[in-house]
């Protein structure tokens, strides 16, 4: 089984969503410590995971492919790149329509990423003494119970979820709410679950088996000001505004979501999730 474990004195940065905002990925890798505006190489002590949903909406997805096609092949070991429904849009049959293409180079290179298996569902990881599932939209209860056999272990979560990829895309790409106006499934796919009415409401009034970091949607709707969650879910969560993530605190565990909520305009402020490597759990995080 496959966890990978971010050893003292290295760090994990989880990037969220970049939705073809390439400028924005470069200012957040550059941050991160990556020279050259992030154009690399990654610096020795960083493993970054990005969840998915690297093209369309914003100026370049070619651009932001080719960057991260670059980091893959310079450090495979320490950029981890996940499958998100934009991706996933040419990589199999389309489960929803989209005004625009990426161009044929990129599409090959996305497909490349996905045959190769440098682009996956889902990674496990330790950190800071926590073990956290990475997907690009969160894993559902009744996904976890019903399709994974609920594992306890992360390791054997993400495992499962990874080998439903080239197996049963029936299954791993099964959506929710956000294909074709249906009501909220608690056992939506791990790559279109909606992450307050799914994925968190899924998990309302039971443990969570470990923590998760998700993208694709969010708990909270940033522009309105308001929460797609319940009242006891909603007492459980709590906004990081700088950073732009939801961390929604549970018996077991946490969902800490990551997606900026980027539209053909940028957010201009957002942060990749990071967490320090080794045993010890920062103050102020939950503990599991
Ligand atoms: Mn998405």
């Amino acid at each position: 089984m496959s966890l990978l474990r971010v050893p003292p004195g290295q760090r994990l940065a989880v990037i969220g969503d970049v939705g073809g905002h390439v400028d924005a990925l470069r200012a957040e890798l550059a941050r991160l410590g990556v020279p050259g505006e992030g154009d690399g190489p990654l610096p020795p002590d960083l493993l970054v995971v990005q969840v998915g949903d690297l093209i369309h909406r914003g100026p370049d997805s070619a651009g932001v492919v080719a960057l991260v096609d670059r980091h893959l092949r310079a450090d495979p070991d320490r950029w981890i790149q996940l499958v998100g429904n934009h991706e996933a849009f040419y990589l199999r049959r389309k489960q929803f329509s989209w005004p625009e293409r990426v161009p044929r180079g990129t599409v090959a290179v996305l497909r490349n990423w996905w045959t190769s298996g440098r682009m996956r569902p889902a990674v496990a990881i330790r950190a800071a003494g926590e073990d956290l599932l990475v997907s690009h939209a969160g894993l559902t209860r009744g996904f976890w119970a019903d399709v994974l056999g609920a594992p306890s272990d992360v390791a054997a979560a993400a495992d499962a979820i990874n080998a439903l990829a080239h197996r049963n895309g029936r299954a791993l790409f099964k959506p929710g709410t956000m294909v074709g106006w249906r009501d909220p499934d608690h056992a939506a796919g791990p790559v279109w679950a909606a992450a307050g009415t799914e994925v968190a409401a899924s998990w309302s009034g039971h443990p969570l088996p470990f923590s998760q970091v998700h993208g694709h949607s969010s708990a909270y709707n940033w522009e309105a000001g308001s929460w797609n969650l319940g009242d006891d879910l909603r007492q459980a969560a709590r906004l990081d505004d700088t950073a732009r993530h939801v961390v929604i605190t549970l018996p077991g565990g946490r969902l800490v979501g990551v997606d900026p909520g980027h539209g053909a305009e940028v957010r201009r402020q957002w942060r990749a999730f990071e967490l320090p490597g080794g045993p010890v759990t920062p103050s102020g995080s939950a503990p599991n």
